[in-house]
């Protein structure tokens, strides 16, 4: 990396997160914190166990799905990335209901949804002052329509959260390339967006910018834009090209195994984003999955520490954007609800694309499967085994683990950095399903834990894994048992633990 590159990075990184000094010694929560290079081994770990949310990225956390909504002229077109050449007149939805999306998405438990204002083509869903290329110069409702006002509108009606996607990339603007020009009229419309429609909770920036050789080149000014952000719109989280949300790594649904929030700084640099975005007019996912990001290894190298939780981002069809031809391709309930154990349940959030069709509606093949999905989460996770433990050797211990409120914990005594939680059932259940939830207002710091069962009088291995953080789910071959036993084996400090659950799928 360009050794400029990096300190400019640094000082934008202390800038957008507040930093103001370090202590040798952590003793108070922070959202990111400088390693010295005089710390030793086990300071930077206990810095590490230090760094927390903001509480917008808290916020965020416990929202587990939120939907994206991909829809424009591509819809009308066929396209994934459009070239922003398509005539406006090609925008028509005969039935644009922005209140069925919202519904059928709150539905399906997700909490926020975020619009595709402007995609890559340029073409905006607001009638933005700063551009013709818009619904304004459509037929859709005589050219007085404005999606993101209609979905603004039933977000609210609905008290779900609302976001904007914005792409950089705009391959209709003739000031693409201009990089002032450009700058400034992205700034217009960021501020049309942030300040005409009330509160907005998520700012999507993608890494895209797929002009090849010969391309037109644009240097986004993006530290611009989020001091503009956070102006107008303080508790937005910025995604992905953004300080407060990390795109995970791919787009199949499928997170990290070992998933740390608590990561080193270099990863909010914008380059690196860049560099693994999609880079050519095809549309293939992405993967950029290194094993882990924030184990000790990796945290000992940092220059700084930053809170930095993973989004896992995937569409309910092969595509972004609606195509007929993809209707008998849309993932089943069951698939969903694998995606869904391995994105929330592997300390992500959930961003999951629903693309609504021609008419401007979720079409009916998309509403089945996320019925089908939901139902199947409902039965699952509507009885804790855990909570009907009879005995165990700390009553309080399971009550406040089981009360389902977030905001309680039990943490061990001392320095005790593990644990173990024994419950007992009153009567012998099938189980194939633990949750653990980590109180992240105090840090990520869980590093291995297991599941076991007695069996024949004989402790077995059910479970084991790595990090923890917001939400750890695993699934195993059902067993059927009395006696259960969560063990904690390793945290950067105490384990604070908030919630567990032991549960038994069903469909
Ligand atoms: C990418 C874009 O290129 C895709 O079209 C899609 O919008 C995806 C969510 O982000 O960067």
């Amino acid at each position: 990396m360009n050794p400029k590159f990096h300190i400019y990075c640094l000082s934008a990184f202390l800038f957008f997160s507040g930093i103001t000094n370090s202590f040798a010694q952590q003793t108070e929560e922070k959202n990111s914190v400088i390693i010295e290079s005089t710390d030793t081994y086990s300071q930077i770990i206990q810095k590490a166990s230090f760094v927390v949310p903001a509480p917008r990225q808290l916020r965020w956390q416990q929202l587990e799905m939120t939907g994206f909504i991909h829809f424009g002229m591509n819809t009308f077109t066929g396209k994934e990335w459009g070239d922003g050449t398509d005539s406006p007149s090609k925008f028509n939805p005969t039935a644009l209901d922005a209140e069925q999306w919202v519904r059928i998405c709150k539905e399906a438990g997700i909490k926020q949804v975020i619009l595709t204002a402007k995609h890559h083509d340029g073409f905006c869903l607001w009638p933005s002052a700063y551009t013709d290329y818009s619904v304004k110069s459509s037929p859709w409702k005589a050219g007085m329509g404005d999606v993101v006002k209609e979905t603004v509108e039933a977000c609210r009606k609905y008290g779900i959260g609302f976001g904007i996607y914005l792409s950089p990339w705009d391959r209709n603007s003739k000031l693409f390339g201009n990089n002032q020009a450009y700058n400034d009229y992205f700034m217009n419309q960021l501020t049309e967006l942030l300040s005409n429609y009330g509160q907005v909770d998520e700012v999507w920036f993608d890494g895209a910018n797929g002009e090849g050789p010969g391309g037109k080149k644009q240097d986004y000014d993006f530290d611009k834009w989020y001091r503009l952000i956070r102006k107008l719109q303080p508790q937005a989280v910025i995604a992905v090209m953004g300080p407060d949300v990390r795109w995970v790594g791919t787009e199949t649904g499928y997170g990290r195994e070992t998933e740390w929030s608590v990561v080193p700084v270099d990863l909010q640099n914008q380059e690196s984003v860049a560099d693994g975005s999609q880079k050519e007019v095809s549309f293939a996912p992405k993967n950029r999955m290194e094993d882990d990001l924030g184990s000790r290894e990796k945290i000992l190298k940092a220059k700084a520490l930053v809170w930095y939780p993973s989004e896992i981002d995937v569409s309910i069809r092969p595509g972004w954007f609606y195509h007929p031809e993809e209707d008998t391709q849309v993932k089943s309930p069951e698939k969903l609800t694998d995606i869904y154990f391995h994105s929330v349940g592997k300390n992500g959030v959930l961003l999951l694309n629903i693309p609504p069709d021609t008419r401007g509606l979720i079409s009916n093949s998309d509403v089945t499967s996320l019925k089908g999905f939901r139902s199947i989460l409902n039965k699952t996770f509507s009885r804790n085994y855990a909570s009907e433990g009879k005995t165990s050797s700390n009553k309080q211990q399971i009550k406040t683990l089981t009360d389902n409120v977030y905001s309680t914990d039990w943490t061990t005594k001392g320095k005790d950095s593990t644990a173990t939680i024994n419950i007992t059932l009153k009567e012998p259940q099938e189980i194939d399903i633990l949750s653990v939830q980590e109180n992240i207002m105090k840090g990520q710091r869980v590093e291995a834990f297991s599941l076991e069962y007695k069996s024949n009088g004989e402790w077995k291995l059910l479970a084991q894994g790595t990090t923890v953080g917001y939400k750890r789910l695993c699934k195993f071959p059902a067993v059927k048992g009395k006696e259960f036993r969560i063990n904690i084996h390793s945290s950067r400090r105490n384990p604070v633990l908030s919630e567990i659950g032991l549960y038994k799928q069903s469909y």
